[in-house]
């Protein structure tokens, strides 16, 4: 294999030449900036990290009783292929037999890799429905808050604001651009099936050299690219529901709110009005009130008001404030204060949520489908919120409220996943791994040693994409790429569509997982959706095999002409939106009606459910945001994330005062705690942190100190040992991982080294199942 042909990943389109045993990646020519992330790719072709053979975890094999108690601290034996498949098969068998598919839970969240065939998630979702079905999982760690609230008041997620507001039309026409959680460029590296053309840092500096104004509101300055010369109000982590409030209080106090747009095109506003300037609880929302939460001066919360009613204002809200405690509020507060500035739907005005968090959000929609997979359908009606992994775990039958209505934890025995990474994206890892020795089986489908494949019973090796052929295409992507194979399959690895196949032919259900189709023949088959859709609109539309020989085709996109807030705002009556009221609901009857006592009938400020109890022992906020060397926990091995480790080590950066009166000097490893664990990093030190605010990145492979404690301590730096595991509200249940209080010191001792990356030893063959 020594071309340099065509692939895509979540973080951009290149082509790769295989070798001398070397892999060479090259950005794609017509990407303007492309992510450094590529820099991780080659190492997936020779690292020792990689699974090479099917595994099972000896206690398991063994089938001793409580055996479950040793899963992340017993040793593996490696299989054969036939005799994994078989296990598994038996096992799945055994599960649905005796309890049914609401004993199976295959939610199994996680990014996986970019490919429109290949897709993990896409292919256990299926091969699970052709079984009879599984519990799912509803929802993202990304948007957990956001996509229940967003419906409540605006309409189905990903349609009203994420929709409306382009990049063009920033550069074009915005004045004022006021990010709360800012827009990191390293974010918008990544989209989710692929970002092919990295368009958002030449965006930000042609609106910048029009003029206009950016506002940053974050604990950290490089929340936004330093070119930008952006504004920094530095926050304290979670309180920006208090300064929205500071800055709507001035508009009402000083007359600059628009009563005509509130009265068109909204419901509720009085009600909420009476609680901003204190007549339903006494306490008026002033500047003054807010600064003493948020930390922000006064006068710099009225002249940022003003400034805001005085020129064309783009509100955005990253994903990060709403993975929080009240996660809600701060996404429709943002909503609320741009319909007070009555700029929604305006060119370059108004509200966007998700703007900057993700590449492709922004970008012109596609005016053609995708190719996309059929899971079938699933019979089970149980689910839970994504977030609620461990809770349901640990209390099968519990009950829990939901979106307006009382659930109950399901009770399961078996769980599948493939293609994510719970030991990653889940808070609170020590009861993560409680939660994880209930179940009797768990089978996994992974890439490389992971934490998660670590506490599997069942380990089945997986190939990455570029072991295989398949269709890369995302969301507002305007290409659509022939991911060819690159290297051949590591080890034994199998692609996931091969082993369910396996799977299901000793279930007698290969033909309806199949469908009797090669994945060649499946690439052509999902391709046609494309191709027909190209053909019927007039477009150039290749068949699959000119489309594989070019290695990529330009998709048409739809006009870019302000989107459903421009149509709502043209027209309110003629095109409602998709809530009760048919507009912006600033009080919501129907959340209202629900009682909770953590998100009422309007936006409005809870204090942070951390403070009375960690507050004194853990002075600090540590932010636990998206790095910037890799996409979540990927490819953690890759040769640019371990180019940031220092002494192994996830750097964690600290203002130097904090670190001052600690005793800690730049590079130093230090021990980060609270009540829940602790893990070891490295220091550095940084003014770009705003005081009492530390900043370590999800993604370092968690590696406990011993397999067997109750409370482990990570040695390499992942963040979610410290993480509180609880909802954001009895309204979404979505994740709070994003911060959480700690205290840090100086680390004395000889930190235990890593090794979470070295090659696994395997126990010899045991007698068994
Ligand atoms: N504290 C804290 N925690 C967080 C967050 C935070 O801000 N703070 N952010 C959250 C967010 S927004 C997210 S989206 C989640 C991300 O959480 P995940 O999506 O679970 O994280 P990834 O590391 O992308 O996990 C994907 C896994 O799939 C594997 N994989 C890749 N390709 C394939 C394939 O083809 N087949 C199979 N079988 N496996 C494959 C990879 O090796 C990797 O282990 O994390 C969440 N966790
Ligand atoms: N390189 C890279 N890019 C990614 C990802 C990745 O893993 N790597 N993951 C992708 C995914 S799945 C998602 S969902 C998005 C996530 O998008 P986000 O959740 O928005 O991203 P984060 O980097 O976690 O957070 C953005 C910033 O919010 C700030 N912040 C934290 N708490 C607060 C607060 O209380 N108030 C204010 N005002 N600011 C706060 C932090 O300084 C942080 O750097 O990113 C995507 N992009
Ligand atoms: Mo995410």
């Amino acid at each position: 294999m020594d071309t340099y042909k065509t692939h895509s990943s979540h973080w951009g389109a290149f082509s790769g030449r295989y070798s001398d045993g070397k892999l060479d990646v090259r950005p794609h020519p017509g990407d303007p900036h492309p992510s450094p992330l590529l820099g991780n790719l080659p190492a997936v072709a020779d690292s020792s990290a990689r699974i090479r053979r099917p595994a099972i975890r000896r206690g398991w094999l063994e089938g001793k009783p409580g055996n479950a108690q040793m899963r992340g601290a017993d040793d593996y034996v490696e299989v054969s292929w036939p005799q994994a498949a078989d296990l598994v098969a038996k096992e799945l068998q055994r599960v649905y037999g005796d309890y049914g598919p609401q004993a199976v839970f295959g939610g199994s969240y996680g990014w996986s890799s970019a490919g429109r065939f290949h897709h993990a998630q896409s292919q256990v979702h299926r091969f699970l429905n052709v079984l009879g079905g599984y519990v799912r999982s509803v929802n993202t760690y990304s948007s957990g808050a956001a996509m229940v609230i967003i419906p409540h008041v605006l309409g189905p997620y990903d349609h009203f604001d994420r929709k409306s507001v382009t990049w063009d039309a920033i550069e074009r026409s915005s004045e004022l651009i006021v990010a709360f959680g800012g827009m990191a460029i390293k974010n918008t590296d990544v989209h989710g099936g692929g970002n092919s053309v990295h368009v958002v840092p030449q965006k930000l500096n042609g609106a910048r050299a029009r003029g206009a104004r950016f506002v940053l509101i974050s604990p950290l300055k490089d929340d936004f690219p330093k070119e930008l010369n952006a504004e920094w109000l530095p926050i304290i982590p979670g309180t920006d529901v208090a300064l929205m409030l500071g800055l709507a209080h001035v508009l009402v106090n000083e007359g600059l709110h628009d009563r005509a747009f509130l009265d068109r095109y909204t419901v509720g506003y009085q009600r909420f009005e009476d609680y901003l300037l204190g007549r339903t609880d006494g306490v008026a929302k002033s500047p003054e009130w807010a600064s003493g939460i948020c930390g922000i001066d006064a006068d710099a919360i009225k002249n940022l008001s003003r400034a805001m009613a005085g020129a064309r204002t783009l509100i955005t809200v990253s994903h990060s404030l709403q993975r929080a405690d009240y996660g809600e509020q701060p996404v429709w507060l943002g909503i609320v204060l741009a319909a007070m500035l009555g700029q929604i739907g305006l060119d370059g005005g108004g509200y966007s949520y998700s703007l900057g968090a993700l590449g492709n959000v922004g970008k012109h929609l596609l005016a053609v489908p995708l190719p996309t997979l059929s899971q079938f359908k699933n019979p089970v009606a149980d689910f839970i919120p994504v977030a609620r992994i461990a809770d349901m775990l640990l209390n099968p039958g519990e009950e829990y409220h939901y979106n307006g209505q009382r659930m109950h934890y399901p009770d399961i025995r078996l769980v599948y996943w493939a293609g994510g990474n719970p030991f990653h994206h889940h808070q609170d890892i020590n009861r993560l791994r409680a939660a994880f020795r209930r179940p009797e089986t768990i089978i996994v489908h992974e890439t490389a040693w992971t934490s998660s494949a670590r506490h599997a019973d069942i380990v089945l090796p997986a190939t990455t994409t570029l072991e295989r052929d398949d269709i890369g295409a995302a969301d507002r992507d305007p290409l659509m790429i022939a991911m060819k194979r690159l290297i051949e399959p590591v080890g034994e690895a199998r692609d996931d569509y091969e082993i369910f196949s396996e799977i299901a032919r000793r279930l007698g259900k290969f033909e309806t997982f199949t469908e009797n189709r090669s994945s060649r023949e499946w690439l052509g088959f999902l391709y046609e959706t494309t191709r027909k859709a190209l053909a019927a609109d007039g477009h150039e539309a290749p068949d699959f095999e000119t489309f594989w020989e070019r290695g990529e085709i330009s998709l048409p996109l739809k006009p870019d002409d302000g989107g459903p807030a421009r149509v709502f705002r043209n027209d309110p009556s003629a095109f409602p939106l998709k809530t009760p009221s048919g507009k912006i609901e600033i009080f919501s009857e129907t959340i209202e009606s629900f009682g909770y006592d953590d998100c009422g009938g309007h936006p409005q400020w809870y204090p942070g459910r951390t403070k009375s109890e960690d507050e004194a022992l853990y002075p600090l906020h540590l932010v636990c945001n998206q790095p910037h060397q890799r996409l979540h926990s990927q490819l953690d091995y890759g040769a640019f994330s371990r180019s940031t480790k220092i002494k192994d080590r996830e750097p964690v950066r600290i203002n130097p005062e904090d670190a001052a009166r600690r005793g800690i000097a730049d590079g130093d490893i230090v021990r980060l705690f609270n009540s829940r664990g602790s893990c070891l990093a490295a220091a550095v030190l940084s003014t770009d942190v705003h005081n009492g605010v530390m900043q370590l990145a999800t993604g370092a492979w968690f590696e406990p100190d011993d397999r067997t404690a109750e409370y482990a301590m990570c040695i390499h730096g992942n963040p979610n040992i410290l993480t509180r595991d609880t909802g954001t509200s009895k309204l979404a249940q979505g994740s709070t991982g994003q911060i959480t209080r700690v205290e840090v010191e100086r680390f004395v001792g000889e930190a235990p080294p890593v090794r979470i990356f070295e090659k696994m030893t395997f126990a010899k063959a045991a007698t068994g199942r």
